[in-house]
């Protein structure tokens, strides 16, 4: 097997897959790239190399020289910060996708994995139990280039057989990385005031529900996805997967039992309308029967686990 390459590495899931991938391969079996330079001190366990995913060329020069066998395309902007440059937001998330999709068919690349996002349902989308395929109509730039990318996605794996492989990730939520840009990610925010002793302002209504996914969960999927066999899998747009949803008022009666005197406000601004497009829960069956997904956290199991690492590992001194 060749090398394994991460792009856009530095943010909140990059972080942790590219760790994940390190450990199940070996360090030297992968290759982490982000545009920011910056970043490279959290990856001196394994190779980095500074890349913009929009310059084509100097992807297909790292695909060449470390001999790359499987590309984890992971950087995009995100709906919220999507909708403040939608232009510049669609170039990145479409052309970074396609040059991906075009550097892995030049080159061979035996696999290619790319996220997608509960973002590509709409406000007319079923947001019950969403099925896996239903009707799209994505308000967001971000859910508009990620509907458009899944199709993409699925025209190279038809049309030259690029093994390239998608989740419709809901939102992610970790304690090794700051949140970047998405509607989701006040159920991160929402951690680090509570172990800050802060009070937190939630840019949602307390009773809006959203698809959420604890980080472990979502490596897992990943990995397992990636390690299917091909004929397994019927899907090749994207997979709906499942762990949990609750609303803004249930993450923070959780966060309660542990910090009892931390204290919420909700002041909903535009990210409100985005999340009112999304689906409350999503059907996962086809990903259960075709490669076995399964979460293992619910929200009280994955608050005892932030509420317990979170503060030593930004080095928060607090009591609670
Ligand atoms: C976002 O909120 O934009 C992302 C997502 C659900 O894809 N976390």
């Amino acid at each position: 097997m060749g090398k394994i390459l991460v792009i856009g590495a530095g943010g909140q899931l990059g972080t942790e897959l590219t760790k994940a991938l390190a450990e199940k391969y070996g360090n030297n079996a992968v290759i982490a790239s982000d545009f920011q330079d910056a970043v490279k001190q959290k990856f001196s366990y394994c190779g980095f190399e500074t890349l913009n995913v929009m310059d084509k060329a100097a992807l297909a020069l790292i695909v060449e020289t470390h001999r790359i066998s499987q590309i984890y395309h992971l950087a995009a902007i995100l709906s919220a910060a999507g909708e403040k440059n939608p232009l510049h937001a669609w170039d990145l998330n479409m052309v970074g996708l396609l040059n991906v999709l075009e550097v892995a068919k030049t080159y061979k690349v035996d696999k290619v994995f790319w996220p997608s996002s509960i973002a590509v349902f709409g406000p007319n989308t079923i947001h019950e139990q969403t099925p896996q395929q239903t009707f799209k109509d994505p308000n967001t730039v971000y859910g508009i280039s990620k509907l458009a990318g899944e199709h993409w996605c699925e025209y190279y794996y038809n049309t030259y057989g690029v093994d390239v492989r998608s989740i419709r990730y809901p939102g992610l939520i970790g304690y090794k990385s700051l949140p970047g840009g998405g509607t989701t990610d006040y159920a991160v925010d929402i951690y680090h005031k509570a172990a800050l002793s802060q009070k937190f302002t939630c840019f949602l209504k307390e009773e809006t529900y959203l698809p959420m996914m604890y980080m472990d969960d979502a490596i897992n999927a990943t990995l397992q996805l990636m390690d299917a066999a091909k004929e397994s899998l019927s899907i090749r747009t994207s997979y709906n997967i499942s762990g949990m949803s609750f609303s803004p008022k249930e993450i923070y009666q959780s966060i309660l039992s542990f910090y009892p005197n931390f204290e919420i406000e909700y002041q909903p601004d535009f990210r409100q309308q985005i999340a009112d497009s999304w689906p409350n829960s999503i059907d996962d069956s086809v990903a259960r029967k075709d490669w076995n997904w399964k979460p293992a956290y619910d929200l009280s199991s994955m608050t005892a686990t932030i509420v317990k690492n979170l503060p030593a590992y930004f080095n928060y001194n607090t009591t609670k």
